[in-house]
């Protein structure tokens, strides 16, 4: 597969031959200061602004994962998931997808707007910075998709074509290796302090545990519920603090290659796994007791803003066969999932490849305590899915 790769050097001849790109964000090309911002595991990512305060966002993939160059493959047709992604997030949740420009499958190119004056949700809570309501947001915009890519929001048969149509086998591999499969055996991938090994040990040696794993990775590659965006950490998540606030904030959620059609529990559970690392950090930096109590109601305010949205979308749905009592029932599976989802997330943040900088940036004697802690949480939710409830999660 030949494309043009781009550099900051070539985005503006680039953007030349895009006209509609140039229409869209009212850029003068030939006016252009063109950054570099990437930031994710995978991709290339420009920020291409002129001196009339007009901006936008480019994102190229590459023909193999940026953080580890030509040494691991991939498709550069994972961009056309993230388009598919982009376009049911505009049309189901506007108000929580960056705006979207359009896609060009010839070169992998996606462009949306540039949300240089928003914030990585990650890098916000790693600082201590509370945006509350964005939480709130998260959980509304996965059930807005949950609903709306749906058997509750499509016709059956052509829900099927959409599902035929969306496949990520590539993606959703990664998702399987390196979640499911990579964290509980030995493997040249993980890494780990030797602070925590006992902990590494005990969970390979759990036999109960790597069933429930096992039983989650199954449904993850078969349930497939909904167009889910698959990789819903706090990282693919941008805040903003609300007008003349500084602890009120707003989310747009981004980065959805990993989209596919699978379980609505996963993004639900990606969200609270990340929030555990979030809370063992504020935990080990002593953080003020206002942030760490927000952070630590994180999983029940997403969970209930979930939850309340289906509600809402419910009278609404395409077939009313599916009644009150299975939503109920459905509703409780998806926690369950999602609870256990979170456990796979985390663990897999502390020994598998690709890491979580909430953790791997504390100075040692913390990071050993904040991981074995993470490790001892995650178990307890893999374990205790069905009991559990989302405000019990962080609880003290
Ligand atoms: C091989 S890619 C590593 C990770 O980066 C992405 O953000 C996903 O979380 C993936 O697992
Ligand atoms: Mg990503």
């Amino acid at each position: 597969m030949s494309y043009q790769i781009l550099n900051e050097a070539t985005v503006g001849e680039y953007l030349e031959s895009r006209p509609e790109l140039v229409r869209a964000s009212g850029v003068d090309p030939r006016r252009l200061t063109v950054t570099e911002v990437s930031d994710g595991n995978l991709n290339q990512v420009f920020i291409c602004s002129d001196d009339t305060g007009h901006s936008l966002c480019i994102k190229q993939s590459l023909p193999y994962l940026r953080v580890a160059g030509e040494s691991w493959p991939l498709k550069p047709e994972r961009a056309e998931a993230e388009a598919r992604s982009f376009a049911v997030g505009a049309e189901l949740s506007p108000d929580s997808t960056p705006g979207y420009l359009g896609f060009d499958a010839d070169n992998f190119v996606l462009a949306m707007q540039d949300l240089s004056d928003w914030t990585v949700w990650r890098t916000a809570l790693m600082n201590g910075d509370m945006h509350g309501g964005a939480e709130v947001d998260c959980g509304r915009h996965a059930a807005r998709l949950a609903v709306g890519t749906s058997l509750f929001g499509i016709d059956p048969e052509v829900l099927k074509d959409q599902h035929a149509a969306s496949m990520n086998g590539e993606l959703c591999r990664i998702t399987e290796d390196l979640v499911f499969t990579e964290p509980f055996i030995v493997h040249e991938r993980n890494t780990f302090n030797e602070g925590v090994a006992g902990a590494v040990h005990d969970i390979r040696a759990n036999a109960a545990l790597l069933a429930e794993v096992s039983m989650l990775k199954f449904d993850f590659m078969t349930r497939a519920e909904a167009l889910i965006h698959g990789d819903l950490h706090t990282g693919s998540v941008m805040v903003r603090h609300d007008e003349g606030s500084d602890a009120s904030g707003h989310a747009k959620v981004f980065d959805g290659e990993f989209c596919f059609y699978g379980p609505v529990g996963f993004d639900i559970g990606a969200l609270f796994g990340n929030y555990l690392a979030a809370s063992e950090r504020a935990v080990a930096l002593d953080r003020p007791e206002e942030f760490q109590t927000w952070v630590r109601a994180l999983p029940a305010a997403t969970w209930e803003a979930f939850e309340a949205e289906v509600r809402l979308l419910w009278p609404d749905r395409v077939d009313e066969s599916f009644g009150e009592d299975f939503l109920d029932l459905w509703l409780d599976r998806v926690q369950a999932d999602a609870i256990g989802y979170g456990g796979c997330k985390a663990i897999r943040r502390i020994i598998g490849f690709a890491k979580v900088a909430d953790i791997e940036q504390l100075p040692e004697h913390l990071h050993i305590t904040a991981a074995n802690n993470v490790l001892t949480t995650a178990t307890n939710w893999i374990l205790n899915r069905n009991q559990l409830r989302p405000a019990e999660l962080l609880s003290l």
